[in-house]
């Protein structure tokens, strides 16, 4: 799109996108008990051919007794010294499996899939994985609450959430971290283009670096 578009606009318009690519395989029984771990490796998205976008990492989502999910994120050769945008993709309700984009989400053959182009594939923002304050999907581009990669781009990330949607699908969820120094001048800017969410924000801060989850 190419307008300005308010952040709970572009959020809700990802909402929507998600309902349409509920694509993939069964799902894994949704486990009945109260406590639950489900642990994935996190891959590069995006192509080799694109710069500074192969970092790897892990994630944990833990289902606790008390109601609520434990989402723990550990990240390699991330952008240093800057945020990261990262959330639970995926799409809310009955257990729907999703998966990572894979090398046909590059839909427009531009070279980077962008996270418009990974909705099919991971769903829409069910959680924002921020650091304080709401985690709604209105909160999905505040890189002010986002966690940062130190200067060797390692990112450590570890919050509980009492959010219903995060309780709901921590079985069938995506983790995806966001964002790419693609030109590696040391900050999210616009020389690669505006993100997929709009002219707001630069691709550089939105599109996907990192993804894991049930389909992988
Ligand atoms: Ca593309
Ligand atoms: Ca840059
Ligand atoms: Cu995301």
């Amino acid at each position: 799109m190419k307008v300005r578009t308010p952040l709970a606009l572009t959020a809700a318009a990802a909402l929507s996108l998600g309902t349409a690519g509920a694509a993939f395989a069964a799902h894994d029984d949704n486990p009945s008990a109260k406590v639950a771990s489900y642990s994935y490796s996190l891959d590069p998205v995006q192509a080799p051919t694109v710069p500074n976008s192969q970092a790897n990492g892990t994630t944990r989502i833990k289902t606790l007794p008390s109601g609520k999910v434990q989402v723990k994120v550990e990240a390699w050769g991330l952008m240093p010294n800057a945020p990261h945008a990262m959330h639970l993709h995926g799409v809310d309700g009955p257990a729907t499996d999703m998966g990572c984009p894979d090398s046909d989400a590059d839909v427009n053959g531009d070279g980077y899939v962008t996270v418009v182009e990974g909705v099919p594939y991971y769903g829409s923002i069910l959680t924002s994985l921020t650091t304080t304050g709401d985690v709604s999907p209105s909160s999905a581009l505040d890189l002010t609450r986002m966690a940062v990669a130190d200067e060797n781009g390692y990112l450590s990330y570890s919050r509980t959430f009492s959010q219903d949607s995060a309780m709901a699908n921590a079985g069938t969820v995506q983790v995806v971290v966001h964002g790419i120094d693609i030109n590696g001048n040391g900050e999210y800017d616009f020389e690669a283009g505006p993100s997929s969410l709009g002219n707001a924000f630069p691709l550089e801060a939105t599109i996907p670096v990192l993804c894991g989850g049930i389909a992988n």
